[in-house]
């Protein structure tokens, strides 16, 4: 191996080494731990890429039931999820949402959000979509660091009972309330949604955005919906880390949902993946 070959070869092995090291950084959520404690559990414990155990919040009168259970599992092999119920229990106010929230660990020792971070989930709504009709009646995904929405939240997708469809917010940049996009995609009792969310950290606000794909498969087969290049609706150019599941009803109705298989990673940009590709043949053809 010449000198060229050989500089070749470590830039190659330097650039497999550095996304070896960011893809391990992960923040998952599996309920594998059953009610409790630790760090797959819920509540929780710290860990697992993880810094603090699930948080949860409530506005309203709620009667609320949170519980890990393995009756229905979302995916072949999911086992364990999490089971929420919610519906309000006065007439003072009509409206009662909850939310289940918790923050990855950033930086060296966990998710660097200087890099491009992807964010996936498996949701199913269990309650009858007839209890779904109008903006009280919703799901949320968002990450914000406060509790529920607001205007520091980054990037979130949401349904309500006006449409019944998921929807892709997308924001102004300024704290504003995001305009929905509509995915086209009806939530279906029963059925298990996917979602894959990506954030790309850009050098300022204007440059830093996010993409979104929600993907199911039916009695027709799969389907799945993509919205590329969405704003924050907050002006910071970095996530909270907080990912949040947020649902309300209205009096009279109830959401009951299971949620499943939270996994937070870096992901390596295209760019970043063209680098190793030209290393790789810059590689192979000088070694031919
Ligand atoms: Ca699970």
């Amino acid at each position: 191996m010449n000198a060229f070959r050989m500089s070749a070869f470590l830039a190659a092995v330097t650039l497999t080494a550095g996304l070896v090291t960011t893809s391990q950084a992960a923040a998952i959520a599996n309920f594998t731990d059953g009610a409790g404690a630790t760090a797959d559990g819920f509540t929780g414990a710290a860990g697992n890429g993880w810094s603090s155990p699930w948080g949860t919040a409530s506005s309203g009168v709620p009667v609320q039931t949170r519980s890990v259970i393995s009756d229905s599992p979302l995916t072949a092999g999911g086992g364990n999820y999490l089971s929420i119920d919610l519906k309000p229990n006065a007439t003072t106010p009509a409206i009662s949402n909850g939310n289940v929230r918790r923050t990855f660990v950033k930086g060296a020792a966990g998710i660097d959000t200087s890099q491009t971070i992807d964010i996936q989930f498996d949701f199913r709504l269990d309650s009858p979509t007839s209890a779904r009709t109008n903006n009280s009646d919703f799901v949320t995904f968002l990450d914000n660091g406060d509790i529920n929405t607001g205007a520091n939240q980054t990037w979130s997708i949401t349904s309500t009972g006006t449409t019944g469809h998921w929807s892709f917010n997308n924001g102004t940049r300024d704290g504003v309330a995001p305009a929905g996009i509509d995915s086209g995609i009806t939530v279906v009792t029963g059925i298990v949604y996917h979602f894959d969310v990506v954030l790309h950290d850009g050098p300022t606000a204007a440059l830093t955005t996010w993409d979104g794909t929600i993907s199911y498969t039916d009695e027709t087969g799969p389907h799945s919906a993509t919205q590329t290049n969405l704003a924050y609706r907050s002006a910071a150019i970095v996530p909270s880390g907080t990912f949040q599941l947020y649902a309300g009803a209205a009096l009279g109705k109830q959401v009951t949902y299971s949620f499943d298989s939270l996994n937070v990673t870096n992901t390596p940009e295209p760019a970043v993946l063209g680098l190793v590709g030209m290393a790789g043949f810059l590689l192979r053809r000088r070694v031919r």
